[in-house]
């Protein structure tokens, strides 16, 4: 049995005191009370270390705290005390860790000693750093490199992204899916056509210009923190800020700064100023239903010869497929919008107001947008949006894809991607003197297909937690037993780690907030954070583990063990200096890193140019490009009993990692099996808060997947949605459901059935379905 969850209604402003209990609970749980709140204060400053939480963009000038409650969760969870030894794995089969939860297994501490498995014993052994890196090396080079899968999760810092897809490519394979394949990828793959960039182009500054803010699909309170002081001085200002999201989000709509003594007396300021609860995956229509109303507005000043609305000279200068796409808006009907969008006109008459009201708007958006089969036209739609009134490539103004990870754009900037395109392979050709394979990679879901089919004979992980984060748990742990290899490397032990292959090593290694010393003394790594700035980043802490090496270190020796040596690609010297590694990019990406090891201190970081920010687009066209959209109105949902399923996070979690198993500002306390639900649907499927419930993923593919003892929560939710957390979800979700275009999974829409769990003995044949339509 479950534990049951308590459901208190939040009413308190998100920040605040709550935000400095929780900071100060983490710290004594993780016992580092005094020196971390030491290292705190060295957060995401200039010289100090970039925080290993969320990838927002960090100011030249911090506040006294340049952190937030997760940020300091965050902090706290990898600078713990607390170890992982040898000891330990000597006591504790694998099948016996497989039934511990996520929590549990994190919650042990830092893994400190290279690990081997013995299927013999079923448990790790150790084996010394040269050993694993020789038996790793000489597996590798018995498989086809075809066949290898080198992961990435985008913690890793830019020198050990750049080394890592280096020796990929030079072993010869591009297989490098990223947890960027699961995340923005689907930005990545949206706006190249339409901007010529696949990064946003918004930066800190144009917060303080802005004068409207558009919010899709991202849960800024829990999830990117710190930019809720930009966003609360916005406000301040008056701006707007316009937010689209089914689920009402606490945080999105008070936020007391927990730094402001005034503040937490008076009980902190308003964020979003309207709130439209759009249908899951109705974001298209709703923006479509806001352009219409622009164009019909500035079609009848265009002819009462009153001032335009619309921005006529950007869009004849700029844009592209500017008169088919008004003529689309003008056609649609307007109850197929509301349907689409679940919206009335009226709301999206008010956000159309707004915007054509204000000079310089910034449009955000996560995971709301981009993990729904129609993602990438989505994203594109936010494009179309701002494109009708010049909205990007002028201050205070642009497009602002919220990235996850804290360097997961940056590992795409220095070549970790499965699309050869992407990456400038003549340049590494000519650099190091070696053929880099041509064809493209595996992304994610790739990754998982061909593990299925059992294509794939090794999987190397730089960090991540690749196992709980993908689709379809229920083949894909089974399916690993088939791989010959895995590699782990990583600073805490995961499922991943626990569901073994042939042969399986587990590799332990430094954290960003370590000192890392090399040869040359200590060593600083790089980020790119979400706006396309590059951050410094400097080790402050003893290692806990003194066996764990730094990830260029771990690169290196696999390099080293797998690879014939290459004059022009000295390891050791990398790894003795990274500021040589840094030389290496800047040589391979000259325009983008222009000197990179000086200006990497750069209070604030220093942008990389993008052209999209100068409105030169690198289209094929030359042009900003509209888009008609194809798929703006998703079919009826909830139809015949079936609920759309979103999973999303908690505010006691980063990713996989659970740090508690609370979710402060959504009420809901002790347990994440629950599910959240409309309380009209509730009483209509005859539940009752507390009751649980079993999902069924309505899929027709003769794969079962379910999940049982959900708790059910009465929430502010549309009709026929419900909301589940992540990773707990995971298995519900078919693998071959993912965004057109991106391949993102589509972890956000999951077409479910709802049974009532009843206790076993009291009926025959266990549960009575109650999810009738
Ligand atoms: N503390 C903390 N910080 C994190 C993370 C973490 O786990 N914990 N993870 C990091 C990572 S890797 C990422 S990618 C980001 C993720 O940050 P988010 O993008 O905020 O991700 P989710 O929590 O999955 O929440 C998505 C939000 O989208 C809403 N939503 C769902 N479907 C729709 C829809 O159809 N339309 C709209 N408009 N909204 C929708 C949900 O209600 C929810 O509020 O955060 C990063 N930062
Ligand atoms: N259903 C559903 N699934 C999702 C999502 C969703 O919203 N819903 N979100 C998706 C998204 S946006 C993402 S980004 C992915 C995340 O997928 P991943 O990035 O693979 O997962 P994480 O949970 O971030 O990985 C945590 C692990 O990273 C390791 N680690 C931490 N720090 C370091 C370090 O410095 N170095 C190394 N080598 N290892 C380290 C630790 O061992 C830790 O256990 O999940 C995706 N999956
Ligand atoms: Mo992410």
């Amino acid at each position: 049995m479950r534990q049951k969850a308590k459901i208190e209604t939040y009413d308190a402003p998100a920040g605040g005191w709550g935000s400095l209990n929780a900071v100060m609970h983490i710290l004594t749980q993780e016992e580092v009370a005094v020196l971390g709140s030491e290292i705190l204060l060295k957060q995401n400053k200039p010289g100090g270390f970039m925080c290993v939480s969320c990838s927002w963009a960090k100011p030249a000038e911090p506040r006294p705290f340049e952190f937030c409650e997760n940020g300091a969760k965050a902090t706290a969870w990898e600078i713990t005390g607390k170890t992982v030894t040898p000891e330990f794995f000597a006591q504790h089969t694998l099948s016996e860790l497989r039934s511990w939860s996520d929590h549990q297994l994190e919650e042990l501490g830092r893994l400190t000693h290279p690990m081997r498995y013995d299927p013999a014993s079923d448990k790790y052994v150790p084996v010394d750093w040269s050993e694993a890196f020789r038996e790793i090396g000489r597996e590798l080079n018995k498989l086809d490199p075809r066949s290898v899968i080198m992961y990435t999760s985008g913690r890793a810092s830019l020198e050990a992204s750049y080394m890592y897809q280096l020796f990929g490519r030079m072993y010869g394979t591009n297989n490098f899916p990223d947890s960027s394949n699961m995340c923005h990828e689907t930005t990545s793959v949206a706006l190249p056509p339409v901007i010529g960039s696949p990064v946003g182009t918004v930066l800190l500054g144009d917060f303080d210009h802005t004068d409207c803010i558009f919010f899709f699909g991202h849960n800024t309170t829990t999830n990117a923190p710190r930019m809720l002081h930009p966003l609360q001085e916005a406000a301040q200002r008056g701006v707007p800020i316009i937010t689209f999201n089914p689920l009402r989000e606490r945080g999105l709509e008070r936020f007391v700064n927990p730094q402001s003594p005034v503040q937490m007396i008076a009980g902190g300021t308003r964020i979003s100023s309207q709130y439209h609860q759009v249908r899951l995956g109705g974001d298209a229509a709703a923006i479509l239903g806001i352009c219409k109303w622009v164009i019909e507005a500035d079609d009848r000043a265009s002819k009462d010869g009153g001032p335009r609305l619309v921005d006529v000279d950007f869009l004849v200068q700029h844009t592209s497929g500017f008169d088919a796409f008004a003529a689309f808006c003008r056609d649609q009907d307007w109850s197929e919008i509301e349907r689409a969008s679940g919206l009335a006109r009226s709301a999206m008459r008010e956000a159309a107001n707004t915007y054509m009201a204000a000079n310089a708007v910034i449009a955000n958006y996560g995971m709301g947008v981009t993990q729904h089969k129609h993602g990438v036209e989505t994203a594109k739609m936010i494009v179309n949006l701002l494109l009708l009134r010049g909205n990007i490539g002028k201050p205070g103004a642009g497009i602002s894809p919220i990235r996850g990870h804290s360097n997961v754009q940056g590992q795409r900037t220095v070549g970790i991607s499965e699309k050869t395109r992407l990456v400038p392979l003549d340049k590494l050709a000519e650099l190091y003197a070696f053929e880099p394979p041509r064809w493209d990679g595996l992304s994610t879901v790739d990754a998982c297909e061909g593990i299925l089919k059992g294509d794939v004979g090794g999987f190397v992980s730089l960090g991540g937690n690749f196992v709980r984060a993908i689709p379809e748990q229920s083949l894909m742990e089974p399916a690993w037993s088939g791989l010959r290899l895995s590699v782990q490397i990583a600073t805490k032990l995961n499922r991943s780690h626990i569901v073994p292959a042939e042969v399986t090593y587990l590799l332990p290694c430094l954290g960003r907030i370590e000192i890392d010393e090399q040869q040359s003394g200590a060593q600083a790594v790089s980020m790119e954070d979400s706006t396309a700035c590059i951050h410094g980043s400097r080790g402050q802490r003893r290692p806990v583990a003194r066996d764990a090496l730094s990830e260029p270190a771990i690169i290196a020796g696999l390099a080293k063990a797998t690879l014939k040596p290459n004059p022009k690609v000295d390891w050791d010297a990398w790894v003795a200096d990274y500021s040589r590694v840094r030389e290496a990019i800047e040589r391979t990406y000259p325009d983008q890193f222009k000197d990179y090891n000086k200006r990497m201190f750069e209070p604030g970081g220093f942008p990389r140019p993008l052209a999209a920010r100068e409105r030169k687009w690198k289209t094929p066209n030359g042009k900003a490009n509209f888009t008609v959209p194809k798929s703006a109105f998703a079919p009826p949902q909830g139809t015949d009993g079936v609920y759309e399923l979103m999973t999303m996070r908690a505010d006691g979690q980063f990713n996989t990692t659970i740090y508690t198993e609370d979710d402060r500002f959504r009420g809901i306390q002790g347990s994440r099996y629950v599910v959240l639900m409309n309380s009209v649907d509730m009483e209509m499927d005859g539940l009752k808060p507390g009751d649980t419930v079993t999902l069924v993923t309505e899929a027709g593919d003769g794969v079962e997947r379910s999940l049982s003892e959900l708790q059910v929560v009465p929430y502010d939710i549309p009709r026929r949605t419900i909301a589940g957390y992540y990773p707990e979800c995971n298995g519900l979700i078919p693998l071959w459901h993912y965004a057109e275009g991106s391949k993102v999974p589509a972890a956000k829409s999951v077409p479910v059935r709802l049974f009532k769990d009843v206790i076993p003995e009291m009926i025959e044949g266990g549960e009575v379905p109650i999810s009738t339509g």
